[in-house]
């Protein structure tokens, strides 16, 4: 077991205080860090007490301690899971060989890549979540942005470990550049798409943690199989975070739905009350969701066969044994191409098809969350389901980009893809409504008119809790 030294600076259980060059790297990085949560992280709320958690260790049950605390004074700690003795390489061409504490030469660029993608992602979320403070549903949902905030601070920090231990001048410059890009800047965006968009609304948020954070959830279990030790273990303990991210879309989602069906149900039409309509969400859904599936790459990519075959990112689930061939190089993966204004069936070798594959698990993860809200629902006794997009509709990545399709993932014309677009995505009056439903609600127990209360509170608090002081 690994020890946690909770006083230092930079709270971790890397053995820092051994590590005077790192430390010094990382207590320089520190203050520039800081200085992008002031300038673009949460507005205004940085002399608040919110009751938040915060990372103390890696054990199961125990890791987490809750307090109020001002968001810039929250310890971000660097904490990877622990080791596993005698692990070995178990996919790719180097299967039964040692895992690696350090990075091998001729993985370099190719590591450092990922880490650096994975790491943009963490600071470009916090930025596009800063104004959403402002139209909080309730304190209670307050806490939770702010407390996924933190969490995503905290992911940044742990890329930039890696990129400050394993990459040297090259890993420093990278670090710094995160600090450097922007979400949606015209000039320096962040590397993935969906990390650009703009989360207005928590009709957004809720979808983005929801759908978004389920793609960091996929990638994350991908590289926690990595055979780069360090990496492996550094995802594998943001994992543990991540779970509550995705609760709070999942409930936050489920809430909306859940109170447009009370009024359905009273016979008032959501609109008069400012409140949601099903076939708004419905989307929104849309839109985040397939957002999101872009971020799983080309379903036919050679980045990541190569990633696979180098044993830098395994399938999902790699390490529980599910797979009959680790190498993946017996099988192929079939799948409907577009070509010439119709659909044909090709296999590609399984191991260009990771993404794909990653894809699939990603979209039954989802199909599982959208049964859960459709159970409740019919509980409800109302009529309206949730039905996902299929992988097809509205892709700018992978082999569906260039088509149209229909969420059912059947193929139209441009034309009626464009008549047809409102039925699908949000429009400019759904956003415009959308936006004029968002006040803010900050009186503990109270909840906007177009969100149900959760069924419970935070770490045993009740819902009326004061999760975050205003003084
Ligand atoms: N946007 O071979 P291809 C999270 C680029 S979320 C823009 O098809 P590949 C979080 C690609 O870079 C998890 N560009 O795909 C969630 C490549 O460029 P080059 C984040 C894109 O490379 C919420 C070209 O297109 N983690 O943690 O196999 C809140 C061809 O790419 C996009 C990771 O992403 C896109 N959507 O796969 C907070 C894990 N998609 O090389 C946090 C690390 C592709 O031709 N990243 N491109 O210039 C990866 O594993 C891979 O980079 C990707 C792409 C899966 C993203
Ligand atoms: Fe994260
Ligand atoms: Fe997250």
């Amino acid at each position: 077991m690994s020890t946690v030294d909770l006083e230092a600076k930079i709270p971790n259980n890397v053995g820092l205080r051994d590590n005077k060059r790192l430390l010094r790297a990382l207590e320089k990085w520190q203050p520039a860090f800081l200085e992008w949560w002031k300038d673009m992280g949460p507005t205004d709320f940085n002399q608040n007490d919110i009751y938040l958690r915060t990372a103390v260790g890696v054990g199961k049950g125990g890791w987490a301690h809750f307090d109020y605390v001002k968001m810039p004074d929250y310890r971000w700690g660097i904490f990877l899971a622990d080791a596993h003795e005698g692990r070995k390489i178990h996919f790719g061409d180097q299967i039964g060989s040692p895992i690696w504490n350090e990075v091998p030469g001729e993985m370099r660029n190719r590591l450092r890549r990922l880490i650096v993608t994975q790491g943009d992602t963490e600071p470009a979320s916090v930025e596009q979540q800063r104004l959403l403070g402002h139209t909080a549903p309730s304190l209670y949902d307050l806490r939770s942005l702010f407390q996924v905030n933190v969490e995503e601070g905290r992911h940044l920090w742990a890329m930039v470990y890696l990129l400050h231990t394993f990459f040297g001048a090259d890993g420093r410059d990278e670090a710094e550049e995160m600090l450097q890009r922007h979400s949606g800047d015209p000039d320096t965006p962040r590397i993935l798409e969906a990390f650009n968009k703009p989360i207005e609304t928590w009709v957004d948020f809720f979808c983005f943690t929801t759908f978004t954070d389920r793609d960091g959830k996929y990638q994350l279990a991908a590289l926690a199989e990595s055979s780069f030790d360090p990496l492996a273990r550094t995802t594998q303990f943001m994992l543990t975070e991540e779970a509550y991210h995705m609760q709070t879309g999942e409930n936050g989602v489920g809430r909306i739905l859940h109170r447009t069906a009370e009024l359905a149900k009273e016979g008032t039409d959501p609109r008069s009350v400012g409140a949601i309509p099903f076939d708004m969400m419905q989307r929104y859904i849309n839109e985040w969701m397939s957002a999101s599936m872009d971020l799983f790459g080309g379903e036919d990519s050679t980045n990541a066969a190569e990633s696979f075959a180098s044993g830098l990112k395994g399938r999902y689930r790699e390490g529980d044994g599910i797979y009959k061939d680790p190498t993946a190089l017996q099988h192929s993966y079939d799948v409907d191409v577009p070509e010439d204004g119709k659909l044909v069936k090709k296999s590609i070798p399984l191991r260009r098809a990771m993404n794909a594959l990653l894809l699939d698990a990603y979209h039954q993860d989802c199909t599982r969350i959208a049964s859960r809200w459709n159970r409740d629902l019919d509980r409800l006794g109302v009529d309206f389901r949730v039905k996902l997009p299929t992988q097809r509709f509205n892709r700018n990545q992978g082999l569906y980009a260039d088509g149209y399709f229909t969420p059912e993932g059947e193929m139209v014309s441009k034309e009626e893809w464009e008549r047809r677009r409102g039925e699908w995505l949000p429009s400019q009056e759904d956003r415009d409504y959308v936006r004029s439903c968002m006040k803010a609600v900050y009186e503990p127990g109270k909840f906007a008119n177009w969100i149900a209360p959760p069924a419970q509170g935070v770490n045993d608090q009740p819902v009326d809790f004061e999760y975050v002081k205003f003084h």
